[in-house]
């Protein structure tokens, strides 16, 4: 059976995903509001994703016979000021995250808990492509003209987002 001490930090985990999941939600309907369809469904998407890791986390808990534990989640914090300010936060939100699967990884190699390091290596690749999925929306965005881009760059933009493939 898994430790209590990491029950309880992949079961923050498994919440702190949902959390991302509620702030890509939130970013979407932002941008949806604000005309842009392509961005907003791009980041609706985003956001199953972060629900499906939440599960993950959900699955593999109780698959090692502990139990996680559903918890209030936060307010996802405020709107974004403009693209750029959505697109530097969902960077953000990322590059944080990272941190905290790091920690777990920290957190397994600390117990020699194998099956938990092994499990952790998933999110490890993962939060990799998301870093540079991220990335590439701020360059995207700034090669467009930053904020003061041409509607019919924003619309191209728009564009190419709503066609970006899912992920896992
Ligand atoms: Fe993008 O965060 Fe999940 O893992």
């Amino acid at each position: 059976r898994i430790s209590v001490q990491l029950e309880t930090a992949l079961s923050t985990q498994m919440n702190v995903e949902d959390l991302q999941s509620r702030v890509y939600l939130s970013y979407g309907i932002w941008a949806t509001d604000q005309g842009y369809d392509g961005i907003g469904n791009f980041l609706f998407r985003h956001a199953q994703e972060e629900r499906n890791h939440s599960i993950k986390f959900m699955e593999y808990i109780l698959n090692r016979g502990g139990k996680p534990k559903v918890e209030a989640i936060p307010s996802p914090g405020k709107d974004p000021k403009s693209l750029s300010d959505c697109f530097n936060s969902v960077f953000k939100h990322e590059v944080d995250n990272t941190e905290k699967i790091y920690a777990l990884v920290d957190l397994a190699l600390t117990e020699k808990d194998w099956a938990t390091w092994n499990f952790l290596q998933w999110f490890v690749k993962e939060q990799i492509e998301e870093e540079t999925l991220a990335m590439d929306l701020i360059d995207k965005l700034k090669i467009a003209g930053g904020d003061q881009a041409s509607d019919e760059s924003l619309f191209t933009l728009d564009k190419t987002l709503a066609e970006m493939p899912d992920e896992a």
